[in-house]
């Protein structure tokens, strides 16, 4: 096992890596920004290293300084987090070519699952199910047509590099799809610098749904179930939660099944998040995601496998010791996000925090790095803590939240606190009638009433 870790990330997920290193105790050494100096995982880690301004291009993505950070320290490997350098291949190689640990999948993973158009080859040779489409990139207008007529309106071109729903654009008839094709590639290179682009069927009214994996690299994996992942504005995410209530137990067993076999045909080492659309009792592969996610404590809560201890494990050479049929499947958990933001215009709201109080009690989860005094700086992404509750049944879950969001106090600052508890006392979410576009529309019927009630 690894004696030192570093941690190149921050907030909430630094924390927890923290944590999982120092229940298998593993010192850890934080690297951070001018503007995390009083962040909670340096404070707690062992060692620290300023490694340059606020801007991530010069600290959390500036692979120099933290090889360097690594080097110095003694660090045997590095955690990347999620988000920054978490899915860069060229990164965790140089990790590897500096003899160094990356804990993550091997470089060559990240870079096929990178790319939109590889990671579906990919899948697809291995047994996954995908949305027809375009077998590759599409570049002559011939091509385009040739392929509407084969897979019909509406159709979705898809940037290859993309990610995030960048430069996706929706195709209803011909005359859509010949004006578009050059507007998604022209974005495309601006915003990836990469033009390839591929075309799906446009599913209308799907769920978003996806499987948590974790491989060994030995061709041993597992399946933790899926995640609902839904409810999201403009790609954000703002609520996940396990099991999702679209699946029964049949479904789960297909897909998992399905799952297990192709990662392991690939030989795939740590977490991983197969990413599906939904729809009409189908599963349809959009992504793979080759990192430990931000809502992975959900998996956690229904399986009570600790997902980053055994991502270490894996780093440090070991083998999955559960077999598929050792993971148990119990109750229902949600995450609610909880961002630095107003709760209706999601305008960021960064300072300081005065008054702060964490709900707890029974099947409770808080991952967060806020503390009384602490300053959200301006800098990063506004999530500050996410709220995990673990019930018997989805209901108990649901009561647990509702009880859980009172109980907590984050003064100071506004937080998406009283959006969840709306959302949650929507009738559509209690019976989990939720596609990816419930949001918008829960979000458009709130400020109409509020209009209605304000004139
Ligand atoms: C789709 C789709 C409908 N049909 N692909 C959005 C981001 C990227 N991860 C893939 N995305 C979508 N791909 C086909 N063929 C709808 C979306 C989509 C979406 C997907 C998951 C979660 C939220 C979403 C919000 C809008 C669109």
């Amino acid at each position: 096992m690894f004696e030192k870790i570093l941690i190149a990330n921050r907030g909430e997920i630094a924390l927890r890596i923290h944590r999982a290193c120092r229940e298998l105790g593993i010192q850890t050494v934080a690297v951070h920004s001018t503007a995390d100096a009083d962040a909670m995982h340096v404070r707690l880690a062992d060692e620290s290293v300023c490694i340059g301004p606020p801007a991530p291009r010069q600290s959390y993505l500036n692979m120099q300084a933290i090889l360097t950070a690594a080097t110095i320290t003694g660090a045997e490997a590095i955690h990347p987090g999620v988000g920054f350098l978490a899915e860069n291949a060229d990164f965790a190689q140089m990790v590897q070519d500096h003899g160094l640990v990356f804990i993550g999948p091997s470089p060559e993973h990240i870079r096929i699952m990178g790319d939109k158009i590889t990671a579906k080859r990919a899948v697809q040779a291995l047994g996954i199910p995908t949305v027809p489409g375009s077998d590759g990139p599409v570049t002559s207008d011939e091509e385009a047509l040739d392929i509407a007529r084969r897979i019909g309106f509406p159709i979705l071109i898809k940037a290859a590099a993309g990610g995030g729903g960048k430069g996706m654009k929706i195709c209803r008839n011909e005359e859509d799809l010949r004006t578009q094709l050059p507007v998604a590639r022209s974005e495309a290179r601006s915003f990836f610098g990469n033009d390839a682009v591929f075309f799906e069927k446009f599913l209308e009214k799907p769920r978003h749904i996806e499987l948590q994996i974790l491989g060994d690299g030995q061709g041993n994996v597992i399946h933790l179930g899926e995640r609902d992942c839904s409810l999201q504005r403009r790609h954000q995410k703002l609520l996940e939660e396990a099991p999702s209530p679209a699946l029964n137990a049949d479904e789960r067993e297909a897909i998992g099944q399905i799952a297990l076999k192709a990662m392991g045909t690939l030989g795939y080492a740590s977490a991983g998040t197969l990413e599906f659309l939904y729809e009409d009792g189908q599963f349809y592969f959009i992504e793979m995601n080759t990192r430990l996610q931000v809502e992975h404590p959900v998996s956690e809560f229904i399986t009570g496998i600790d997902l980053v201890r055994e991502q270490i494990r894996i780093a440090a050479g070991g083998k999955l010791t559960l077999k598929q049929e050792d993971v148990r499947f119990s109750g229902a958990a949600i995450e609610v996000r909880i961002n630095a933001e107003h709760p209706e215009t999601f305008a960021p709201s960064p300072g300081k925090i005065g008054e702060y109080h964490a709900p707890g009690g029974p099947g409770v989860r808080v991952d967060s790095a806020l503390y009384s005094g602490y300053k959200v700086p301006s800098h990063y992404d506004s999530l500050v803590s996410k709220l995990i509750v673990y019930g018997k049944t989805r209901n108990e879950c649901l009561m647990r939240l509702r009880r859980a969001l009172e109980e907590y106090v984050i003064g100071g600052i506004q937080t998406t606190i009283p959006l969840h508890q709306k959302i949650i006392a929507d009738p559509d979410f209690i019976t989990g009638d939720y596609t990816i576009h419930w949001l918008e529309h829960f979000m458009e019927r709130a400020a109409a009433a509020k209009d209605a009630g304000g004139a």
